[in-house]
C-alpha cells in the first residue's frame, strides 16, 4: 500500500434535503480521492451529517419532530446523494453516534486540562444560521435599521453561563502557522482574509450553551452542551477512533486535506488548529475552501428556498454529465454558475462529441474490421510516437501536477487536449482509408488508438468513474493496468496477445438535448 492520504469534506446540517452545493464539494471530494488512489495512495475519505445545534434544534421545532428524528431522516437523503454520484466515501459520520459523543467529550477533556478552558458569562450576537458568534463591531447593516451578520443572517443578543476556550493565547502560533506553512490554507485568497483577521486580534471563544440541550454533553459540567463547532470538528477524529491510539489514526492523522466552503474557512483555519494545538493533537496539513456555486448566478441555501436538487440534475443529465461539468467548468477554488444549457453544452462538447465519439469510432471500427481483436503494433512512426508524447505529457505530467494542486480544471483541459490530439491524428491517419491501400499500418493506428484511449479513460477516471470503467471493461483493460503508475512508457497495448474481442460499444454519452422549456 502506498503512503496514507486522509481527505474530508464538511459534513452537513441536515436541517433539509441536500442542495446542489453540497453535491459540488461531495463531487469534488470524491473526485481527489480517487485521483490520490490511482496514483498509489492508501486513501480514507470521510464525510457525513452535523447534527447538533440550535438550527438543527429549531427546525426540528418548526417541523413538530425531534431533532434526532430529523436528523435520522435527513442524513439518510445526505447518504443516499453520496451513493448515487458515486461518491467513494470510506466513512459516513453522524455526530449523534455515540463513539462522536466520546471522541468530542475526550478533546474537551484535554483542551480543559492544558488549562484553556473557563466559566464565564457570555452575553454577545448569535447567529443560528451560521452557527457562529460574531463581535459588535463585525455586524453590518441589515438596511431596515437593524444589524445583521457579515454572511448577512439575523442575529440575536444572547446571555448566558458559557464554558470559554482562550482563543486568544493561540494568536501567535496561529500566525506561525500561517507563516510556516502558507499550504495550510489555500487558496491565498482566503488566507490573506484569515491572516488579517487573526491578526486584529482574537478574543477569548465561547464553547458551551446552557438554554437547551441538543448536543454533546460537557463533561463535568451539568446543563452545559458544547457549542456545536466544537464537536463538529471533532468529526474528523472520531472516523478515525479517536481517543484511542488505532492504527486508523495512527496511519491518518494528521488529515491530508480538509475540504470545506469559503463560508467556513474561520472555523477550520482558526478554530480546528487552535483545539488541536490545545488538546496536544498534530494539526491537519490543509484547509482548501472552495467557491459556492450559484444558481445562474443567484445563491442557494436551504433557508433562501431556491435550492436544485441533486438528484433531479442527475437524472436529468447522468452522473458523469453533472461531476465532469462541476469540475471542468468552474475554477476550482472560486465561485461558479451552473444552468441546464451549460451542462448540456458542455458535455456534449467534451463527452459526446469529442471523447465519447473517438472511442466509439474507432471501437467500432475494430470490432468491425478486425473481428474486435487488436492487433500487435508492428514499427512505429513519428506520427505515433509523437502522439504518445502528448499524452504522456498530458496524462502522466501535467494532469497529475493539476490535480495534485486541486487546480482540478486545469487538470481536466490537459486531459481534453489529449483527446484533440487523438482526433487530430485519427484524421491525419485516417485509418479507414488505409484499409485499400496498407492494412498493415491500419492495424497500428488503431492499436495505438487503443491505447490512447484506455490511457485517457484511466486518467479521466476519477471525475466520471461509471463511463471511464465501463469503457475500459468494453475494451477487456485488466484491472492492474488500472493505475497512473502501469501508464509508465512501457504500457504496452494490454490486449495484442489476448483473444479478448472488442464489440460495437453503446454510446456512452448520448447527446443532450435540452426540452423546449429550459432552452430559453
Ligand atoms: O457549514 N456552493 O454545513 P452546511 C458550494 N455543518 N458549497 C456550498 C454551498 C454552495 N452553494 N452551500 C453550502 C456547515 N456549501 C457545517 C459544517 S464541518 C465540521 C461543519 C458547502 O450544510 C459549505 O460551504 O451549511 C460547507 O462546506 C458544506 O457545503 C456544508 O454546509
Amino acid at each position: 500500500m502506498g503512503e496514507p492520504y486522509y481527505i474530508t469534506t464538511a459534513i452537513s446540517y441536515p436541517n433539509g434535503r441536500p442542495h446542489i452545493g453540497h453535491a459540488y464539494e461531495a463531487i469534488a471530494a470524491d473526485v481527489i480521492a480517487r485521483f490520490q488512489r490511482l496514483s498509489g495512495r492508501d486513501v480514507r475519505f470521510q464525510t457525513g451529517t452535523d447534527v447538533h445545534g440550535l438550527k438543527m434544534l429549531q427546525k426540528a421545532r418548526e417541523l413538530d419532530t425531534t431533532p434526532r428524528a430529523l436528523a435520522d431522516e435527513m442524513s439518510q437523503y445526505f447518504k443516499d446523494m453520496c451513493d448515487r454520484l458515486d461518491v467513494s466515501y470510506d466513512r459516513f459520520i453522524q455526530t449523534s453516534e455515540d463513539e462522536h459523543h466520546r471522541a468530542s467529550q475526550a478533546i474537551w477533556k484535554a483542551m480543559d486540562a492544558n488549562g484553556d478552558l473557563y466559566l464565564d458569562r457570555y452575553e454577545g450576537w448569535y447567529s443560528v444560521r451560521d452557527e457562529a458568534y460574531y463581535a459588535e463591531d463585525e455586524l453590518v447593516d441589515d438596511g431596515q435599521g437593524g444589524k445583521q451578520s457579515p454572511q448577512g443572517t439575523p442575529v440575536e443578543w444572547t446571555v448566558e453561563e458559557s464554558w470559554f476556550f482562550r482563543l486568544d493565547a493561540y494568536q501567535d502560533k496561529l500566525l506561525a502557522l500561517y507563516e510556516e506553512h502558507p499550504e495550510f490554507l489555500q487558496p491565498d485568497t482566503r488566507r490573506n482574509e484569515i491572516v488579517s483577521f487573526v491578526k486584529s486580534g482574537l478574543r477569548p471563544l465561547s464553547v458551551s450553551r446552557t438554554s437547551f440541550d441538543w448536543g454533546v454533553k460537557v463533561p463535568g459540567s451539568d446543563g452545559h452542551v458544547m457549542y456545536v463547532w466544537v464537536d463538529a470538528l471533532t468529526n474528523y477524529l472520531t472516523g478515525l477512533g479517536y481517543p484511542d491510539e488505532t492504527e486508523l489514526m495512527v496511519k491518518h492523522w494528521p488529515a491530508d486535506l480538509h475540504l470545506i466552503g469559503k463560508d467556513i474557512v474561520r472555523f477550520h483555519a482558526v478554530y480546528w488548529p487552535a483545539f488541536l494545538m490545545s488538546a496536544g493533537i498534530a494539526v491537519s496539513k490543509q484547509v482548501f475552501g472552495h467557491g459556492f456555486l450559484l444558481n445562474k448566478g443567484e445563491k442557494m441555501s436551504k433557508s433562501v428556498g431556491n435550492v436544485v436538487d441533486p438528484f433531479a440534475l442527475a437524472d436529468a443529465f447522468g452522473v458523469d454529465q453533472l461531476r465532469y461539468f462541476l469540475l471542468r467548468e468552474v475554477s476550482f477554488g472560486q465561485d461558479g454558475s451552473y444552468s441546464p444549457q451549460a451542462i448540456a453544452m458542455r458535455s456534449n462538447a467534451d463527452l459526446s462529441n469529442s471523447f465519447g465519439n473517438l472511442a466509439q469510432r474507432i471501437l467500432s471500427f475494430i470490432a468491425k474490421n478486425l473481428d474486435g481483436y487488436l492487433p500487435a503494433i508492428r514499427g512505429h512512426q513519428p506520427a505515433d510516437t509523437a502522439l504518445f508524447e502528448v499524452l504522456t505529457d498530458a496524462l502522466q505530467t501535467e494532469m497529475p501536477k493539476a490535480f495534485e494542486e486541486l487546480s482540478l480544471s486545469q487538470g481536466i483541459e490537459a486531459w481534453m487536449r489529449a483527446v484533440f490530439a487523438c482526433n487530430a491524428y485519427v484524421d491525419e491517419q485516417a485509418p479507414w482509408a488505409l484499409k485499400k491501400t496498407d492494412p498493415e499500418r491500419m492495424e497500428t493506428v488503431l492499436a495505438t488508438l487503443y491505447i490512447a484511449i484506455a490511457q485517457l479513460s484511466i486518467a479521466i477516471s476519477p471525475v466520471i468513474p461509471g463511463s471511464a470503467k465501463a469503457l475500459l471493461d468494453h475494451m477487456g483493460v485488466p484491472d492492474d493496468v488500472r493505475s497512473l503508475a502501469a501508464m509508465g512508457s512501457h504500457w504496452y497495448s494490454p490486449l495484442a496477445e489476448s483473444d479478448y474481442q472488442v464489440g460495437v460499444p453503446k454510446p456512452l454519452f448520448p447527446r443532450i438535448d435540452l426540452p423546449a422549456e429550459d432552452a430559453e
